[in-house]
């Protein structure tokens, strides 16, 4: 009887203890089968796999099958989803410390972005994102390259824009930019963009060639790409905190090492998405209105002195990444 006891503790003991250490992954993605921040996530969790003989399994769900972003990130929260890519801005009402990333023109240039997100603030920022309450582990960073304006009718100056409705990611810090630069800001979901522009409930939206052209939009009527280069959003890796705290020390590390991983070879897709995306507008005869962009940098003038009067020693930092 007590030998069974035992030999039943252990058999229990032994099938917890596995229970525990298996683990699936569910990763999700706005953005299709094939986009760059997809395949580096998918590669990372192939790379997962294969170092954990299957003990970590890993599925992806790309193309907002899980939701839109606001919904994943809040799902991330709870545990539902695993690991999640998305853009930085639908985060900064949940971590605002990473507003200091979305705010317009806060980086000179992709360039700059990147130096800064590879070195020492950029791990600070992932750091504040795990220590804050939000339930949310920062892994890696992604390249969203730059965001630019487009629309139906041509827009060159700030005044082009008055009464143009525009879409932008949900943050107030977005609405704020918009409204700034002469527009009129509206936060909608990514997913609602298409049809909002067909319909005329916007007149247009802003985004990276990548998901421009991903997305459609210029088949929806926006035709006209303003070179504003307005914002330089970082993208983030984020594993749920509640996901997180079940792994052991070793797995930790080795997330967070094919995180890293998926940072780089990302960016190197990214590149090429870009090229590559640019070429298909412009044979899709969107018309490329390239101008000097200062008047939409002087026009956010007063949103950097907004939200950026929290963060004045940071962006100063920022400003002396070379
Ligand atoms: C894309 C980002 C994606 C955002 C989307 C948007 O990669 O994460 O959801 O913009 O505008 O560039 O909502």
């Amino acid at each position: 009887m007590t030998l069974h006891r035992t030999l039943l503790a252990a058999a229990l003991t032994a099938l917890l203890a596995t229970t525990a250490a298996a683990q699936t992954m569910k990763a999700a993605d706005v953005h299709p089968a094939g986009y760059p921040t997809v395949v580096a996530v998918d590669a990372m969790g192939k790379k997962l796999e294969a170092a954990t003989q299957g003990r970590i399994k890993f599925q992806m769900f790309p193309g907002s099958v899980l939701g839109g972003e606001k919904e994943m990130i809040e799902q991330t929260q709870v545990g539902a989803i695993q690991i999640l890519r998305t853009s930085l801005g639908p985060v900064g009402p949940v971590v605002p410390e990473v507003n200091v990333f979305n705010m317009p023109f806060v980086f000179r240039n992709v360039a700059h972005m990147r130096a800064v997100i590879d070195g020492p603030i950029g791990q600070e920022l992932l750091d504040k994102i795990s220590a804050s309450p939000a339930r949310l582990v920062g892994l890696a960073w992604m390249d969203g390259g730059s965001r630019s304006l487009y629309t139906k009718k041509p827009v060159r100056k700030p005044e082009d824009l008055k009464g143009q409705k525009i879409r932008m990611m949900g943050n107030p810090l977005f609405v704020d930019t918009m409204n700034a630069m002469g527009g009129n800001g509206i936060a909608m979901g990514f997913g609602e963009v298409f049809t909002a522009i067909q319909t005329g409930v916007v007149d247009g939206a802003e985004n990276n060639p990548p998901s421009f052209f991903s997305t459609n939009h210029h088949k929806a009527g926006a035709r006209f790409y303003t070179q504003t280069n307005h914002l330089i959003i970082p993208e983030i890796l984020v594993m749920s905190k509640v996901a997180w705290d079940k792994l052991s020390p070793a797995d930790q590390a080795l997330v967070k090492k094919t995180a890293r991983e998926a940072q780089m070879e990302q960016r190197a897709l990214w590149d090429t998405a870009v090229g590559e995306s640019t070429a298909k507008l412009k044979a899709d005869g969107v018309e490329f209105i390239e101008m000097d962009n200062k008047a939409f940098f002087d026009a956010t003038a007063p949103v950097r002195a907004k939200y950026g009067a929290q963060f004045t020693e940071l962006m100063a930092r920022i400003a002396a990444v070379k």
